[in-house]
């Protein structure tokens, strides 16, 4: 007979944490957010820290090169996804670790001729207001010019006028010569009052734009997660199919850590996965396995096959409808409280600290906070960063508002990369385990985790703890009931939205 566990699987909106004591002095700018992903032995430093306890996840609408970018500078990880062929993939990973902080490649250009109508559709496309202009409107073209939302009036000018004709020319553009240090070009920037800083080589073509507000972002962000080279970052997601081919290329490209990305780990293709690159790398590769729900699927990652971190969580993502179409899967609050309890049985059983990453399902920044007091080192989220400026889909205004397209590994379209793929055959998708959304669009990286970890800040020191591991060492979770979800919102009180009164349907009537 099937065994029946005699525990519901919960969710992280059912726990609540109780406050322990303040102590005096703790303040927000002080708490160590930096967490291991490696697996650590004994004392020992982990060999591959990050910053924040962010990760994105591995897929095809969150985890591009301006993405990991933008989370590698706050001190957070991507996964480039591996549903891509391996080339591009690898392409990707080298496009990351070749950002020289500060140097970024234009990606809105125009050419001479072009129509202030046409610069300005580029401008609302982009949501930027600064565009090179090269004499064959690309990012490497010779620089002719300089045009700004400020060189015309929309609604004064003549939107028929070219480029050509109110751009300010090269001959009075500031700009740098290839070769200059990040500090030369923000002094230039500074002294001569620019926004924005134009590097050229020795032909007069376009290399890399400098901007005062990358560097003013930089100032006030100073976690960014270097490698020993003082590049950025970047993770890289791996299959079970191709890793004897992707992961070497991977390597060569300069990728940080791995991951395997699967929806079920707990699988003997992926244990041969993990103990093919221990054999051929040892311990100097950093190899995450997943994703599993309960103890034994750690057991089985971690210690028959060797695993750095495991990933934790089935059909809680998003866009996932994995439980409804198969039937398998947890409450992520269930799945990750059993395996951070394995997790710190084994730690006292063998002195190897195996990092978990809560992985999906997380629906807000209460969620991340509870992942984190509840024994994850760090989580992996899809949605949070596809409704950011970097994610690589397009803005897309839908009755006035802007979203962007998320959609699931486990959808059709992500699955069609392997249609053009010469390294796999075509695998017939007979059902779907994701779905095809949109996300609002919210704002940048930095801004959205800058709210999310100054509330993660604050609830630390509402534990009293000034780490990570103190905060899950000192956490103390109550379930909460239906009654009490309804006391935590506002009560007996009305409240305004859009110029009208809203009843907050609590007026003596808790229902
Ligand atoms: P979320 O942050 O959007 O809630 O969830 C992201 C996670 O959902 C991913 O990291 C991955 O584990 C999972 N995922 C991705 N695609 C699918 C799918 O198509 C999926 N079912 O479940």
């Amino acid at each position: 007979m099937a065994t029946i566990l005699d525990d519901i699987s919960r969710t992280f909106s059912e726990y609540l944490l109780i406050p322990r004591l303040t102590r005096k002095g703790q303040r927000p700018d002080q708490i160590d957010l930096s967490t291991p992903l490696s697996a650590v032995e004994g004392n020992n430093a982990a060999r591959f820290s990050i910053n924040i306890p962010v990760v994105s996840a591995c897929m095809q609408s969150v985890s591009g090169t301006r993405l990991a970018v933008a989370l590698a500078r706050q001190g957070g990880l991507s996964f480039i996804y591996c549903s891509q062929a391996i080339e591009t993939q690898a392409e990707m990973v080298r496009l990351v670790k070749s950002h020289k902080a500060g140097f970024v490649q234009s990606d809105s250009n125009t050419t001479k001729t072009e129509s202030l109508e046409g610069v300005l559709a580029l401008m609302g496309r982009t949501g930027h207001s600064t565009v090179p202009v090269t004499h064959d409107g690309t990012a490497s073209g010779k620089l002719e010019g300089i045009i700004t939302d400020k060189d015309f009036w929309e609604f004064e000018d003549d939107l028929t006028r070219s480029v050509g004709e109110h751009m300010t020319p090269i001959e009075e553009v500031i700009f740098g010569r290839e070769g200059i240090s990040l500090r030369e070009a923000n002094q230039l920037l500074h002294k001569h009052k620019k926004d924005c800083l134009p590097i050229l080589d020795d032909k007069g073509h376009l290399t890399a734009l400098v901007f005062k507000k990358d560097y003013e972002d930089h100032r006030r962000h100073p976690l960014e997660l270097l490698d020993e080279s003082k590049r950025l970052c970047v993770g890289a997601a791996v299959n079970t199919h191709d890793y004897q081919q992707r992961v070497p290329a991977l390597l060569q490209a300069g990728a940080d850590v791995f991951c395997f990305d699967s929806s079920d780990g707990f699988n003997e293709y992926q244990l041969d996965g993990i103990r093919w690159i221990r054999e051929q790398y040892g311990n100097d590769i950093v190899i995450g396995g997943g994703n599993v729900v309960s103890a034994e699927g750690f057991d089985f990652l971690v210690q028959e096959g060797g695993a750095d971190f495991v990933k934790v969580g089935i059909g809680g993502g998003s866009i996932c409808i994995t439980r409804e179409q198969k039937g398998i899967g947890r409450g992520q609050a269930s799945a990750l409280l059993e395996v951070v309890k394995r997790r710190d049985e084994y730690h006292a059983e063998t002195g190897r600290y195996i990092p978990i990453c809560s992985d999906g399902g997380l629906a807000n920044d209460t969620q991340v906070v509870v992942a984190l007091a509840m024994g994850a080192d760090f989580v992996m989220m899809g949605r949070y960063f596809a409704m950011t400026e970097e994610s690589p889909t397009p803005k897309t205004s839908i009755n006035g508002q802007m979203y962007k397209p998320y959609w699931g590994e486990g959808t059709r379209r992500a699955q069609n990369w392997q249609r053009y793929s010469e390294d796999m055959s075509t695998r017939d998708l007979k059902f779907e385990e994701g779905v095809d959304a949109y996300v609002p669009l919210v704002g940048t990286t930095a801004e959205v985790l800058d709210t999310t970890l100054f509330k993660l800040r604050g609830t630390m020191i509402n534990v009293g703890a000034d780490s990570l591991a103190e905060f899950r060492e000192q956490a103390v979770l109550t379930l909460v009931s239906e009654q009490s979800v309804i006391e935590a919102g506002t009560s007996n009180v009305f409240q305004f939205n859009s110029g009208r009164i809203v009843d907050d349907n609590s007026w003596g009537n808790p229902n």
